[in-house]
């Protein structure tokens, strides 16, 4: 079998890509479709070609590993994709699994496509930062219209291929086996003329306005980013230009992209997300659980929430309280998501009774005897923890996973309790846990490889990233998430205002900065999380201008106001009397508040992260660099086209971050250090790790 096979079924001569896992537009792919054209062109008996991928799927894209190699040593799709729309015989492109990106522009070059029922299609490069490359912006709007098709390459997502043939971006969908119904499909349209070329149609639903619609949206959408306002311009082009010039602007304009910061940022999330889920030991040989039913311990907003995800999946639950009130709350809140969820069209009635008939509430912890996997989310207190894992040991049956949901607490010291501690595991969802897709999954030191590889195989199950984090407080997003606060509140105290702390995470492309986010976590509880780490190093409470906040009484959103006070549509504006107790602060501490730009702010936070990073990564607590970033993007928001904060690092230059933590008298974690002064990156530190 060769990277692209050449079959002749009569008249009709069939390409077979073949390279797996998802026949990536790799080189050795191009030269041997060229193969296949040049015989499909030289032999008189052949009056049509079929392109096909081997194995699970269409083409999948351009290969995204080679976007760095120098031009001559990329895949030439363009090139290729040009024979193609000018082969003097039919071609059809048979598509099942996925045609995506380059794979669909090879589909959108041929004379005509077919599909299986439930194959999808799309273009998805505004999810790496680039535009379609190779023809997408030019050709999709001559097929589908400028609106749809701006709204599959704006939104990145793939439509199925009874959409696409609705569409008319499918020409036949194929019953049975699509290789055979594609040749039959080829030789019913081998003497079809003049061929019908995508290039030389034209856009027939441009209107102005439909542009400026779409400029407009992805100021929103697509906050400070590139690559969308390109693809509304070629978009636009395609309704006004000849095709040829918008195939050349087409190829400009993806250069600038693919070179952008964001566009690296952007793949380095790609593969970092799937390598976050590899554990090295861990092989598809390594036994795992089958979990059918789920116990939860807790039905409240983390229970609760936790429940829902498996009940997403499918999976019975069995969720337990105290109290019948609270048992009957928890029920509610969940049935009052279900219920908005099906407002907005997004679940059916019936599905949302189908998911509460799968929910067994009870008072009895004996009732999660029968579970393969029960989920501790209850108060966090270590004494608490450790009597319900006490009785979980008594109740659960042989083999039962037993993790707990704790955000901060030592997952060791949990498993202490128990005589199972290689089934004890973390399980730390992120709030609203129904919502959130980060999964840290806290391997503690007795933790078995099977209930690990059970764990990760099962995040995947209820659609989550799942990233393996080891034991230490606040494992890895709220270790360094603390540092971040400690250095937002140390600004607020030298003279930033807290708003000019925030603009400038929300300007970097957070959600939002610190200390709005600390008011919608809910003040008390960084109050409490900074009194416990200060008994635990046996220093006296911290009395800080934002504990003296919370000792107001504000405790945030929640309380109606914190350090902003919010309107009833929760937009924040700044509070006097805070104001006021900042400068008090100050002026009790005898500081003299100083002016602290944007870039000082910047660096400041942003580094913060980065140095708590480096110490987690040197303490073995993530496996690799791209896991924080992982972490990063999936649980506190921060921006992919930044690349995570180990990626912006990278992007900044790690001797540049070193030397600005100096500036700002912090000192740098001597992993950052030692990569700075040897001019590395923490990506190339993962890879030579074998992580990355
Ligand atoms: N290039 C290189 N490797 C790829 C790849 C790609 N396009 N797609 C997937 N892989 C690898 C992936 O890293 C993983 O590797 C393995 O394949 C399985 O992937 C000119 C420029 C197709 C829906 O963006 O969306 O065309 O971890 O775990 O869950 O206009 O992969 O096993 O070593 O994701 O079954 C456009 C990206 C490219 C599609 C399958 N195409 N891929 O999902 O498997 S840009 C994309 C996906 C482009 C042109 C432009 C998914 C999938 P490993 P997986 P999956």
């Amino acid at each position: 079998m060769s990277i692209v096979d050449q079959t002749r079924e009569g008249d009709v001569l069939v390409l077979t890509i073949n390279n797996p896992p998802v026949n990536a537009f790799s080189p050795g792919v191009p030269e041997g479709l060229h193969a296949g054209l040049d015989a499909a062109e030289s032999a008189g008996e052949v009056r049509a070609v079929v392109i096909i991928g081997g194995g699970r799927t269409f083409i999948a894209g351009a290969d995204i590993k080679t976007f760095d190699l120098p031009r001559e040593q990329a895949p030439d799709l363009r090139g290729f994709i040009s024979r193609l729309d000018a082969f003097p015989k039919p071609t059809v492109a048979a598509i099942h699994g996925t045609a995506l990106g380059g794979g669909l522009e090879v589909a959108l070059a041929c004379t005509y496509r077919v599909a299986v029922k439930d194959a999808q299609m799309g273009l998805p490069e505004v999810k790496l930062g680039v535009l379609p490359g190779a023809g997408g912006t030019q050709r999709l709007p001559r097929v589908v219209g400028v609106q749809k098709a701006l709204e599959m390459m704006l939104s990145g997502n793939p439509i199925k291929a009874t959409e696409a043939k609705d569409l008319g971006l499918v020409d036949d969908l194929v019953e049975g086996d699509l290789r055979s119904g594609a040749v039959e499909f080829a030789r019913a349209h081998a003497d079809a003329r003049p061929l019908p070329r995508v290039s030389e149609r034209t856009v027939t639903d441009a209107v102005p306005q439909v542009f400026g619609a779409a400029r407009q949206g992805i100021l929103k959408t697509h906050r400070g980013q590139l690559s969308p306002s390109l693809i509304v311009d070629l978009a636009e082009m395609s309704a006004t230009q000849p095709f040829a010039v918008g195939w050349d602007s087409e190829a400009r304009l993806f250069m600038q992209a693919k070179d952008s910061p964001q566009s690296r940022g952007l793949r380095h999330i790609f593969f970092a997300e799937r390598e976050a889920g590899k554990v090295p030991g861990l092989t598809k040989d390594t036994p795992t659980t089958d979990v059918r039913q789920v116990g939860i311990i807790g039905a409240g907003t983390m229970g609760g929430g936790i429940a829902m995800n498996f009940l997403n999946a499918g999976l019975p639950v069995t969720i337990v309280e105290t109290a019948q009130e609270a048992l009957d709350r928890g029920l509610s809140v969940i049935r009052r998501n279900y219920e908005n969820t099906a407002k907005k069209g997004r679940l059916t009635v019936e599905q949302v009774e189908q998911r509460m008939g799968l929910l067994t509430p009870t008072l009895n912890v004996e009732d999660l005897a029968d579970a393969d996997l029960i989920i501790e989310a209850v108060f966090e207190n270590m004494d608490v923890k450790k009597d319900i894992f006490t009785r979980l040991d008594a109740v659960a049956k042989p083999g039962a996973i037993l993790a707990t949901n704790t955000s901060t607490l030592d997952v060791n010291e949990i498993a202490s309790v128990t005589g199972r501690p290689e089934q004890v595991i973390g399980l730390h969802f992120f709030s609203p846990a129904n919502v959130m897709k980060l999964l840290e999954i806290v391997r503690a030191d007795k933790t078995s490889d099977s209930v690990l590889a059970t764990c990760l195989a099962l995040a995947r199950k209820i659609k989550k990233v799942g990233v393996v984090v080891g034991v230490c407080d606040g494992f890895v997003g709220n270790r360094m998430i603390h540092r971040y606060g400690d250095e937002a509140r140390k600004l607020v105290e030298e003279g930033a205002r807290p708003q000019d702390a925030d603009a400038t995470m929300h300007a970097l492309g957070l959600p939002m900065g610190p200390f709005e986010m600390s008011d919608m976590a809910g003040l008390d509880i960084g109050y409490a999380i900074r009194a416990h780490q200060a008994k635990v190093r046996g220093e006296p409470k911290p009395d800080g201008w934002l504990d003296r906040i919370v000792e107001t009484g504000r405790k945030g959103q929640k309380t109606g106001g914190g350090i902003y006070d919010y309107d009833e549509k929760r937009r924040p504006s700044p509070n006097a009397d805070v104001q006021k107790l900042i400068e008090d602060h100050r002026a009790e501490k005898g500081i003299r508040p100083r002016e602290i730009g944007q870039e000082e702010l910047t660096e400041r936070l942003v580094y913060s992260l980065v140095n708590e990073g480096a110490k987690i990564l040197e303490e073995g607590i993530a496996q690799r660099a791209g896991d924080i970033d992982v972490i990063y993007i999936y649980g506190y928001g921060f921006p992919a086209y930044r690349g995570g904060p180990m990626g912006y690092a990278d992007e900044v230059g790690l001797k540049n971050v070193a030397a600005a933590l100096e500036k700002h008298g912090q000192t740098p974690a001597p992993l950052l250090k030692q990569l700075a002064e040897e001019g590395g990156t923490f990506a190339a530190w993962d890879r030579q790790k074998g992580r990355g």
